[in-house]
């Protein structure tokens, strides 16, 4: 069976702020892998398909415009439940109500400033997957340490 993956990406106010290797630092050391990484500035069309599900609601607008605003760091992670478990990691929507020792709840104060987006559910990840890399810009590989982060 073909582990988990989850799309992850620090959006622009993340990589402003220099926070991109704090935050592949967390997911490395947690114990999952990291099989897709780049840096884009996001199109207008990527997106709006990425955040489609949102496209009636007030906020979409100034969502769009903010994440289209500047680099990102678009990644693709996997191991056994990362899907919830990143999304532990990044503490909820709005940073003011994230927990301390999650990311948003860490290191940010608004929700439309919250630093990174994390795949909801394992279905969504494979969609969010396919929509920012193609298979070539995945790479299939099995740490060596992978013995000693599951039995
Ligand atoms: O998945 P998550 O990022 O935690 O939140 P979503 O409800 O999917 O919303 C996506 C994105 O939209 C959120 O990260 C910030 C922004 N947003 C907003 O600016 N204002 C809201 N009231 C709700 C969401
Ligand atoms: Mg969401």
């Amino acid at each position: 069976i073909p582990l988990e993956r989850t799309f992850l990406a620090i959006k622009p106010d993340g990589v402003q702020r220099g926070l991109v290797g704090e935050i592949i630092r967390r997911f490395e050391t947690k114990g999952f892998t990291l099989v897709g990484l780049k840096l884009l500035i996001p199109s207008q069309e990527l997106a709006e398909k990425h955040y489609a599900v949102h496209k009636e609601r007030p906020f979409f607008k100034d969502l769009v415009s903010f994440i289209t605003s500047g680099p990102i760091v678009a990644m693709v992670w996997e191991g056994d439940g990362v899907v919830a478990s990143a999304r532990k990691m990044i503490g909820a929507t709005n940073p003011l109500n994230a927990e301390p020792g999650t990311i948003r709840g860490d290191f940010g104060i608004n929700i439309g400033r919250n630093i990174i987006h994390g795949s909801d559910a394992i279905e969504t990840a494979q969609n969010e997957i396919s929509l920012w890399f193609s298979d070539a810009e995945l790479a299939n590989w099995e740490p060596t340490i992978k013995p000693w982060l599951v039995e």
